[in-house]
């Protein structure tokens, strides 16, 4: 391994915020060192507990993350945030919500803030935020949030990843906005109804509660809800309660190994998957002749396991 990729490593492990930043950065941009960092890395990593917030835009999802990250740094606890925004490209409105949250944790060492927009094609973004958790676990972040707006495949794909997942809930949208057209029912281990000062939050409390009636437990888990006030700080304490009792629960457990195994079984073929994927259509001819061959295929003039075999022999596999 290059001395320089062991120098970065190792500048990470201790926690150095440029570093991290720098390996951020080229893991978003799918630089060839990024695979040797995370490498090298690897042994380090395994110590974090991972925590997926999910939810319909403006549920108060940052300010539910600011509010829990400062409770775990009250508890000496270093935390990572990783903000994934596939639609900040366009609206900018988590870029500004980072602005706003950073200032409140600026000074502090002990917390590290990053947000994540949407990869080109073949970047994937779920496989990019799980190698930033990665990057801030082996930078001993003992607790990693990650906030994703809970709308597509990616954002639920984003949250698997997570060691606890929170769906966050609010009065006054649509059920079917909020939660179940997406299948956010079936990931939540823990439900939050914030902004539960709003009108209509008792009716969606009873909602939800009938609702989680019908959804099976899982390995003795009976998904709890939690009321919050972000922006007051209420329930703060008691939604930290909840994804501590989840994590000690899920930990005694005797499935525990075996779901982490499935994690990995899932994240080899993905891994695999990406990179078949870029040595077939990796460079932009590539996904010229792809698009070409599409074309060819929509109109029926091939049909597309000719395709397939073709793009496979022309990169030289069988
Ligand atoms: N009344 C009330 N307002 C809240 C509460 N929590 C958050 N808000 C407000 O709701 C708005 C959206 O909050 P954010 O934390 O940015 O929500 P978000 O889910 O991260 O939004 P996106 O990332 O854009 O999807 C802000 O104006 C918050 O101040 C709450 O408990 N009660
Ligand atoms: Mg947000």
């Amino acid at each position: 391994m290059a001395v320089a990729v062991n120098n970065w490593a190792e500048q990470i492990r201790a926690g150095d915020v440029r570093a991290i930043s720098r390996a951020i950065t080229a893991v978003e941009n799918s630089e060839a060192e990024a695979e040797e960092l995370l490498r090298s890395l690897f042994t380090s990593t395994g110590q974090a507990y991972l925590i997926g917030v999910t939810g319909a835009p403006g549920t108060g999802k940052s300010t539910l993350v600011d509010r829990l990250a400062a409770f775990y740094r009250r508890e000496r606890k270093t935390v990572g945030i990783i903000a994934v925004d596939p639609s900040s490209a366009f609206t900018g409105g988590a870029i500004l919500g980072d602005r706003i949250r950073m200032q409140g944790h600026a000074t502090d060492a002990g917390i590290y803030i990053r947000s994540m927009a949407t990869r080109g094609f073949l970047g994937g973004l779920a496989r990019a935020t799980s190698d930033v958790a990665l990057l801030l676990d082996a930078a001993g972040k003992q607790v990693v949030l990650i906030e994703t707006v809970g709308v597509g495949q990616d954002e639920i794909d984003i949250v698997r990843l997570a060691d606890c997942t929170l769906v966050v809930l609010v009065p006054g949208l649509g059920d079917d906005v909020q939660s179940m057209k997406a299948g956010l029912m079936e990931i939540g281990d823990i439900f939050v109804l914030n902004k539960s000062d709003r009108e209509g939050a008792d009716r969606l409390e009873q909602q939800i509660l009938a609702m989680l009636n019908l959804v099976p437990e899982r390995d003795g888990w009976k998904p709890p809800l939690v009321r919050t006030v972000a922006t007051e700080d209420k329930g703060t304490e008691a939604l930290a309660g909840a994804i501590a009792g989840f994590r000690s629960r899920s930990e005694l457990s005797r499935k525990w190994e075996a779901k982490k195994v499935a994690h990995w079984k899932q994240r080899l073929v993905e891994l695999i998957e990406a990179r078949l994927l870029e040595r077939v259509v990796g460079d932009p001819r590539g996904e010229e002749a792809l698009e070409k061959l599409a074309a060819e295929v929509a109109e029926r003039k091939k049909d597309p396991y000719a395709a397939v075999n073709e793009v496979l022999a022309r990169a030289g596999i069988k």
